[in-house]
Parts: C-alpha cells; sequence; structure tokens
C-alpha cells in the first residue's frame, strides 16, 4: 500500500470516482470552479497554484487582465472550490532590478517549513523563473530570478535533497517553444542555482504522441514511499496547433533527477467544452495538487484553454499504479 509522506489534509475538496468508471483521475462534476470573470477585471484566471492555509486554503492565481496583461494574485477559500481572488496583483517588495514587471505568469506554490514560496514565469529580458515568498500570503517578497532567461515551469521541490533546494525547470525560446526536456538544479541558497540534471525529454514518434514535443513540471512533487510522484504536461503538435495534456512519473527520492516510471497514455486530456474552447483551445496545465496524508487522497487543480480553472480527483493509489502499470 502506497503511503503519502505528507500531513492530513481533512477538508481537501472531494467527490468520489463517478460510478462505472475506472479512470484514474476523474473530473469535479462542477467544473470550472473559476470562471474568467471571477476577478475584478479579470479577461481569464487558469493555470493557478493553491496550497493550505490556516485552517482553509490560500492561492496564487494567473490573472489575464483585459488589457491581456499576464500577472499574479493572490486569493482564499474555505473549501478549496470557492475562491475569493484579490482585485489587484501581488506587489513584490524586494531589490527594484529584479522587482521590475515585465509580465508574471503560470505560478506554483511550494510550503517549506512556515514558508510559502512561489515561482512563475517572470519576464526578464525573455521569459525566466521568477522566485518570491510569503508567509501570510498579503506580503510577498521577490527574491533573484532563479536562472537566465529562456526558461519556464520552474516548480520546487518541498524539503530539501540533502542539504540544498531543489527545483525542476524547463528550458525554453522567447516564443512559443517547439521543444523542451525538463531539467533539475539545486541551490543552497535559492539564489545560486547549480548541479543540473536532465530528468525527461519528450517521447518522439507514436508511441506517447501527447507528450511527443515538449514536456513541462506542473505540481509541486508529491513525496509518497515510492519517490515523489510528479504530475507534469505534454503537448502534441495537431494541424491545428498545439494540444495540451498531463500525465504522471515517479522520480527517485534522494535522485529526483532519475525517472523510475513514466506513464505512456495521458491522464488527463482536453474533451470536456471548457478544456478544448476558450482564448487557447485545448489545453489543460496542472499547477497544484493537494494531498491528504491521511487517506491517501489527492485533489489536482488544473488550468483549462487558458481561460478557466478546474479540480480533478485521484488517490495516490490510483496514480502510482497507473504509472507503474502503463510505464513506458
Ligand atoms: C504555455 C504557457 C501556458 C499556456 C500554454 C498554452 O507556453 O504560456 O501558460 O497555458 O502555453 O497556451
Amino acid at each position: 500500500m502506497t503511503k503519502l509522506l505528507s500531513p492530513p489534509l481533512s477538508n481537501i475538496p472531494w467527490q468520489d470516482r463517478p460510478a462505472g468508471s475506472s479512470a484514474p483521475l476523474w473530473r469535479y462534476s462542477k467544473n470550472p470552479i473559476i470562471q474568467r470573470d471571477g476577478a475584478k477585471g479579470a479577461n481569464s484566471i487558469f493555470n493557478s497554484a493553491v496550497v493550505p492555509f490556516e485552517g482553509g486554503f490560500a492561492g496564487v492565481f494567473r490573472c489575464d487582465d483585459t488589457c491581456r496583461s499576464m500577472n499574479i494574485r493572490a486569493g482564499f477559500s474555505r473549501d478549496g472550490i470557492n475562491w475569493e481572488i484579490d482585485p489587484e496583483p501581488i506587489r513584490f517588495s524586494g531589490d527594484p532590478e529584479v522587482t521590475h514587471y515585465e509580465y508574471r505568469y503560470d505560478p506554483r506554490v511550494c510550503p517549506i517549513g512556515d514558508t510559502f514560496y512561489v515561482t512563475w514565469c517572470n519576464g526578464y529580458h525573455g521569459p525566466t523563473i521568477g522566485i518570491g515568498y510569503t508567509k501570510d500570503f498579503k506580503e510577498f517578497t521577490e527574491l533573484e530570478n532563479a536562472f537566465l532567461p529562456y526558461n519556464r515551469n520552474g516548480v520546487l521541490f518541498p524539503r530539501k535533497i540533502g542539504t540544498n533546494y531543489a527545483m525542476l525547470s524547463r528550458p525554453s525560446d522567447n516564443s512559443h517553444t517547439a521543444f523542451g526536456d525538463i531539467f533539475y538544479s539545486e541551490s543552497p541558497d535559492l539564489t545560486y542555482w547549480g548541479k543540473h540534471r536532465h530528468v525527461m525529454a519528450p517521447i518522439p514518434g507514436n508511441a506517447s504522441a501527447w507528450q511527443s514535443l515538449k514536456v513541462g513540471a506542473g505540481c509541486v512533487p508529491i513525496e509518497t514511499d515510492e519517490g515523489w510522484l510528479i504530475l507534469y504536461h505534454g503537448v502534441l503538435r495537431s494541424c491545428s496547433g498545439y494540444v495540451y495534456s498531463f500525465g504522471s512519473a515517479l522520480l527517485d527520492l534522494e535522485k529526483p533527477w532519475i525517472v523510475r516510471y513514466r506513464s505512456a497514455p495521458y491522464l488527463l486530456a482536453p474533451r470536456e467544452l471548457y478544456e478544448l474552447c476558450g482564448d487557447v483551445p485545448n489545453v489543460v496545465f496542472p499547477c497544484a495538487a493537494l494531498s491528504d496524508g491521511g487517506t491517501g487522497r489527492i485533489a489536482v487543480y488544473y488550468g483549462c484553454a487558458d481561460t478557466v480553472t478546474s479540480l480533478a480527483f485521484s488517490t495516490v493509489e490510483d496514480l502510482i499504479c497507473f504509472t507503474k502499470e502503463n510505464s513506458l
């Protein structure tokens, strides 16, 4: 029996697997949970990250406004489903050379000790990985960008690996990046990053075509007694553009650049109308997962069609079995 190495989260949002379904991950019946206009002045709210906070939940949301400026906002919820999102973007304190805003998108939030670290795709002469932190989701401080441009999908591990912080990221280009592998990096202080290791490449050809063009880390890795469970997105190039799906992999606990298992089929691909239609069609993009160490339940938050935010459910047992039994 696989175990989550995370604390109990008894109020995790939850819905049982629909009768008759054998899917490893199932959608919340009232998706999307956040509509595109779910915050003041928003064009779209998607690719967002949430964590347990003070008995409820807090999060950082990708909220593009009606100027189509890409930015991130804080939000709060009692139940993880109904959210109050701030009317204004997060304002970071820190060195003005770093806090200078070009664009911010696709946040992830990673609790380490009593601090919530936020990583996002940060405009700094091209996309790179911004890092900031908060203790209360009201005051945020920005640190140095982790890497040189161009990079996206920076996702921290929720504990140090050995003596260092660790992060997955995806070196990219300044445009819509028609390639992309996931790499692993370490840092003693969240400022200086090194020990870069290759984790995984796209799968060329037909064997697992949903991830044939590029891959990128999604949710903060989930620690289990069998390894780090990661949910990551993969992209297929179709004749009408990119299609974003997501799958799972199991990384070695102490050497997380080693992939132990990796799913050939996707876990979730665009099928529902809110995933197929929107500002960018055919996109499901996971950025957060809540897990309950008590029951093994997992709730995944994912952006849909670059427009709205949805929820899907599974258990650690289901996800690990799926990953192992369908491994490439
Ligand atoms: C990626 C990012 C995501 C987006 C996806 C699909 O490059 O920009 O924010 O969801 O493209 O448009």
